[in-house]
């Protein structure tokens, strides 16, 4: 049996809406469009990837916490938490998971309160203003960093 490095992808508040309204921010994609391409792509990476959303702060806290010893690495739209929580912030800080941050907009494009992440400053790095296919972006990144620093950081947690 194959053992497949895990990543967690994880979307914030209102990212269910995706595909449902403001085409000209967010795009056509639903979230289970999206979630499906991350799936596809991961496989293609040698990765796995378990997806999940929340509209809540501290269920993305657990989450995140929980995710060391079954999980290698996180992809995180925080959505509107990116701006304000220091919680979510905390928690990356904490496990120490390689992490990078998506926003399908460009955020710098935007209102001034979404030029600030809390959580950047504690991500491997941010993909931002390319779409949906930010995450199939983050992905490669993600697996590109694991190959990178090398099998020892990738054993353990495997689907
Ligand atoms: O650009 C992004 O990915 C954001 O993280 C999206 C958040 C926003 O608060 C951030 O500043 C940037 C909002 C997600 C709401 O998604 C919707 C999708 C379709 C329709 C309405 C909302």
């Amino acid at each position: 049996m194959t053992v497949l490095p895990r990543i967690l992808v994880l979307n914030g508040p209102n990212l269910q809406l995706l595909g449902t309204r403001k085409p000209d921010i967010y795009g056509t994609r639903s979230l289970a469009d999206v979630e499906d391409r991350a799936r596809a792509l991961a496989g293609e990476l040698g990765l796995a990837v378990e997806c999940r959303q929340s509209n809540h702060e501290g269920e993305l806290v657990d989450w995140i916490g929980d995710a060391p010893g079954s999980f290698v690495g996180i992809v995180l739209n925080a959505g509107a938490y990116t701006h304000t929580s220091v919680a979510i912030r905390d928690a990356i800080e904490g496990v120490g998971l390689p992490t990078i941050e998506v926003h399908i907009s460009n955020v710098y494009a935007r209102e001034e309160f979404r030029h600030r992440s809390l959580i950047a400053p504690v991500c491997l790095g941010q993909i931002c203003g390319l779409g949906t296919p930010g995450y199939e972006l983050a992905l490669r990144a993600l697996a590109a960093y694991l190959k990178q620093i090398g099998p020892a950081q990738t054993e353990g947690p495997t689907e």
